[in-house]
């Protein structure tokens, strides 16, 4: 029987450092291994962020392209690739992530407060990342943030077209309630460890298949 909720994974993020999180998949190889034990377990859409030869956060056009076959080549898992990279990259390199041809993107709604840090969304850079997801048959996914994107996400919801989807993830300590009002409000669910370190209390996440197999 098919599942009937979505599951999309997050296996790597830009945050965590290699050093910190063992388990977190930051080689191309780990990436790979992550992503079929994840589809093994049930999920269907992978998020993706990569990382470079010193495991720090990257968005080089080569490595996304040679990730995206990879997946391709090793999985069926719908490829999703970040388009918003860490806080420090740039306005072009996180349009020109569309040139690596994955399946899908995020695509995120609003400039928000990350951390210490700002993650930067003006509107201009929406509409550009919104036309180029269309001009080249790359489905968006869009990112709701903050509280002010909740208002956002009741009122999408709604207003959503047959056939959208929607689902939702909690950072840290959130990751439970998140879930339990997604499932709850008819949403599919984002696991994984870019969101989400500690399995529970003072247990660390052993692997990203754990997360979707909860
Ligand atoms: N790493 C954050 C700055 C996305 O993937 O599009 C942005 C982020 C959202 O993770
Ligand atoms: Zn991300």
């Amino acid at each position: 029987m098919e599942p009937s909720t979505l599951i999309t994974v997050a296996p790597t993020g830009a945050e965590s450092a290699k050093n910190d999180v063992p388990a977190l998949p930051v080689t191309l190889e780990e990436l790979v291994t992550t992503a079929k034990e994840c589809q093994e377990a049930g999920a269907a859409v992978i998020h993706v962020h990569i990382r470079d030869a010193a495991a720090s956060p990257t968005l080089d056009l080569g490595r996304l392209t040679a990730t995206v076959q990879a997946l391709r080549e090793s999985t069926s898992l719908i490829v999703q690739l970040s388009t918003g990279g860490a806080v420090t990259d740039s306005f072009h390199d996180r349009l020109r992530v569309l040139d690596a041809d994955p399946d899908a993107c995020s695509l995120t709604c609003g400039t928000v407060n990350f951390g210490d840090e700002v993650f930067a969304n003006p509107w201009r850079f929406i509409c550009d990342l919104y036309q180029r997801t269309q001009e080249r048959g790359v489905v968006p996914e869009f990112e709701l943030f903050d509280l002010g994107h909740v208002a956002t996400l009741v009122a999408s919801v709604a207003a959503l077209p047959r056939g959208a989807t929607w689902s939702a993830t909690g950072i840290g300590r959130t990751t439970l309630p998140v879930m339990f009002a997604a499932l709850a409000a008819g949403g599919h669910l984002r696991v994984g460890m870019e969101d989400t370190l500690s399995f529970a209390r003072g247990r660390p996440v052993t692997s990203n298949a754990e997360l979707v197999e909860r």
